[in-house]
């Protein structure tokens, strides 16, 4: 009998592609992973970060017990312990705390670094909400993009980003398609080998700019002045879709108003655009049919993102352009799926009314010495706040409370796990079932378990499962089992051909959106009012400040997930800071030269690299090193110790991109 074997998996990250696997294992050892190439999204191929999967799977420094911390918060030093002991310890403090301040003390804090459906957020619902805990409100992704989204159209739906292929215009806004999200490129490709014009609004000259053929570069966070003008012109040339106006919109009027006063002139002064330009790229879109804009995350990190979603609504809107196949506006579709996948079953037992705490202002929530209860127990899993929250400063300060306790469920020791009392070790993707509702295609994925979990690593339900019987919790609801859990959610969906096939088409795929209204909102209407441009705090500053970006750059990172592993950090090359030519001979900056990035918050030093990828006033770090991946400095840092954590406009989200600093020679 042959003990190799092939199962069908889809990846797990947090990344729109949900690529689909095929992982072989020989005697129960995974040997060979590739993409499976009947995945009609990903199409055979996986990414340069998960290439290299198996190295991460069985990495020497992957976690494989429970760790009891014996070193100083943040100094890395743990011992290892049996699962019964880290429970005894874990069960007893929270009952402690519980006991002392009420449920409200514990904070579950979890991101999206396993994006499958039972790993992501199931059985710990119903554990914290045993508990009376507090939960988070707001999120570091994609919340600011879906409520701006949801203000004008009323739901959270967008067009399937496959259809671009169908399109004669496609706008490519504030997204870095070849970077983030490169299965969708193909489909752009077969548009422009249709004959469609692609064009990239961004920032910075990114890759998906250079293969462009037109690149527009506004001044960060303007976006929103440069649709209104778009729409200023549109509707001064009679370009307006009156019919569909008419029929499915409400608050055109106030639309219009707002935009009188953003002429072309007006626009490019505020964005550094030409009016020229300006005009040609409103005439373009809105006189090419189908006109597809596709947009992501990238955009919402800003004080005015959701304005900005909000105003990017109106142009399909009023141009007419949902009703074509291969127009309208694609941005995540993870709403797609709540129809057949019901994950409201893992709220089941209703939480008491508890407080919600801000997920994205972290620190400022653990330092906050006016909370009553304070939050002295704090859950970690699925992320890496201290490199991934805005203010990291104020992150780390909080987390070295001696009065806190965190306990963190890990693959790693990450720059986060270090401050951690308690860590449980966690499995990967091809440790344990699941199934990955996707946010850049429409299709459901299957997640087989390919070996059995490296050491005692266990997936986060089981984690759940043993904290709530040391706990002594009895609620069955507790303890149910993965396969059931999956069971309960799908609705419409057929498990064994889900399982048997690795993958299953949404059945609503194909479903024309709004090409006839069908808006969420009053009377199915679209609604465009309201719409207005409120300039960034960084648009006012001093003459020697710079704009901060610290977007995603690395093909061989995703967020910070892979920095630390061998076949990733070292060949990115270690952190820099990027700035244009103009604002490097200003300062009497070369190449290579060392300097000091800083604001009151934070500093690092880092050196220079002059590009011609920014406009002067705009400088760039990449996020995703981890503390060791920086050079010198007094203590831990990180891309984030520079970052705003003011509030966004809507949605909970992070200003990661409105951050300012000052740039000196060291
Ligand atoms: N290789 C790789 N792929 C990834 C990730 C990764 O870390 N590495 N992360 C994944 C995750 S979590 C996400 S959310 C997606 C994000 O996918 P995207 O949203 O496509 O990526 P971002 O780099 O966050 O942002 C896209 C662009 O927005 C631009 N931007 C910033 N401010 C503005 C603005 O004011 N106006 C305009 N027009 N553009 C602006 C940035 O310069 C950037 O080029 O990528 C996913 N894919
Ligand atoms: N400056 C700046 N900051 C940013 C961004 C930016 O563009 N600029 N982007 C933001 C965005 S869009 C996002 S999405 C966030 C991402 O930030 P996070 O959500 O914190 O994501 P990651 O950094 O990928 O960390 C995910 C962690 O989860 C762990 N993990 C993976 N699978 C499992 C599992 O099954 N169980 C457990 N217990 N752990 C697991 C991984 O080992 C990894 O350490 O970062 C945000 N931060
Ligand atoms: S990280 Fe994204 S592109 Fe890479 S394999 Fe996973 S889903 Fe595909
Ligand atoms: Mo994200």
């Amino acid at each position: 009998m042959s003990l190799v074997k092939t199962v069908l998996g889809t990846c797990h990250h947090d990344c729109p592609d949900s690529c689909g696997w095929e992982v072989t294992t020989n005697e129960g050892v995974a040997v060979k992973m590739r993409g499976n190439p009947r995945h009609p999204f990903s199409q055979g191929e996986l990414c340069p970060k998960v290439n290299h999967f198996l190295d991460r799977v069985y990495s020497p420094d992957r976690l494989t017990t429970p760790l009891i911390r014996t070193g100083a918060k943040g100094s890395g030093e743990f011992r290892s312990a049996s699962w019964d002991e880290a429970l005894a310890v874990v069960a007893q403090r929270v009952h402690a705390e519980i006991t002392h301040h009420g449920g409200e003390t514990v904070l579950p804090w979890s991101s999206a670094g396993n994006q499958g459906l039972l790993q992501m957020s199931s059985l710990d619902r119903r554990l914290f909400a045993r508990m009376g805990a507090s939960h988070t409100v707001g999120a570091l992704c994609g919340s600011v993009a879906r409520t701006g989204y949801a203000l004008a159209t009323g739901t959270g739906v967008s067009t399937d980003p496959t259809t671009v292929a169908h399109a004669k215009y496609v706008i490519l806004w504030g997204t870095n398609t070849r970077l983030t999200n490169r299965h969708l490129w193909p489909f752009i490709d077969d548009a422009r080998r249709n004959g469609a014009k692609i064009v990239v609004v961004d920032p910075v000259r990114t890759v998906t700019a250079d293969a462009a053929d037109w690149f527009v570069q506004p001044r960060p966070g303007t976006d929103t002045a440069l649709m209104l003008a778009m729409i200023h012109v549109i509707v001064r040339e009679n370009l307006v879709d009156r019919h569909y106006v008419e029929h499915f919109v409400r608050g055109f009027d106030d639309l219009v108003a707002a935009s009188r006063e953003w002429t072309p002139e007006h626009a490019a002064a505020e964005c550094r655009l030409s009016a020229n330009d300006i005009e040609t790229l409103a005439r373009e879109y809105a006189t090419t049919s189908p006109a597809m804009i596709r947009t992501l995350i990238g955009a919402e990190h800003r004080e005015n993102g959701g304005a900005l979603f909000r105003a990017m609504v109106c142009l399909p809107t009023i141009t007419g352009q949902w009703r074509h196949v291969g127009g309208g506006l694609s941005r995540s579709v993870g709403s797609w799926f709540g129809e057949y996948v019901d994950d409201s079953v893992f709220d089941a037992t209703a939480p008491a009314n508890t407080r919600g705490l801000s997920f994205t202002q972290l620190g400022q929530v653990l330092t906050d010495e006016t909370l009553d209860p304070p939050v002295n127990v704090l859950f970690v899993w699925n992320g890496n706040p201290v490199i991934t929250c805005p203010n990291a400063v104020a992150t780390r300060r909080g987390l070295l409370r001696d009065d806190l306790f965190t306990v963190v469920s890990e693959q790693f020791m990450t720059d986060t796990a270090k401050y951690a009392d308690v860590v449980f070790p966690a499995t990967t993707q091809i440790e344990h079932i699941d199934v990955v509702p996707a946010w850049g295609h429409l299709y459901l994925g299957w997640n087989e378990a390919a070996i059995d979990p490296v050491g005692e690593s266990v997936p986060n339900t089981e984690l759940w499962r043993r904290l709530a019987r040391a706990m002594g919790y009895t609620e069955p609801e507790l303890f149910e089992d993965d396969e059931s859990l999956i069971r309960s959610t799908l609705r419409g969906i057929d498990f064994d051909e889900l399982r048997g096939n690795g993958f299953v088409p949404l059945p609503s795929k194909g479903r024309r959106l709004f090409a006839e209204g069908g808006f969420g909102g009053i009377d199915g209407r679209c609604d465009v009012s309201g719409v207005r441009y409120v300039p960034a705090s960084t648009c006012s500053k001093a003459p020697d400040e710079l704009v901060l970006l610290t977007p995603k750059q690395h093909a061989r990172f995703l967020n910070s997930s892979y920095s630390h592993l061998p076949k990733h950090g070292v060949y990115e090359g270690g952190p820099f800071v990027e700035m244009s030519e103009f604002d490097a001979a200003e300062r009497g900056l070369v190449e290579g030269a060392v300097v000091r990035v800083f604001n009151d918050q934070g500093e690092l030093t880092l050196p220079v690299r002059v590009t011609a990828r920014l406009t002067a006033g705009v400088v760039a770090v990449p996020f995703g090193w981890w503390d060791h991946d920086f050079a010198g400095g007094a203590g831990p840092v990180a891309a984030n110790d520079l970052t705003s954590d003011a509030p966004t406009d809507c949605g909970g989200g992070v200003a990661y991109h409105d951050t300012l600093v000052r740039v000196t020679h060291l």
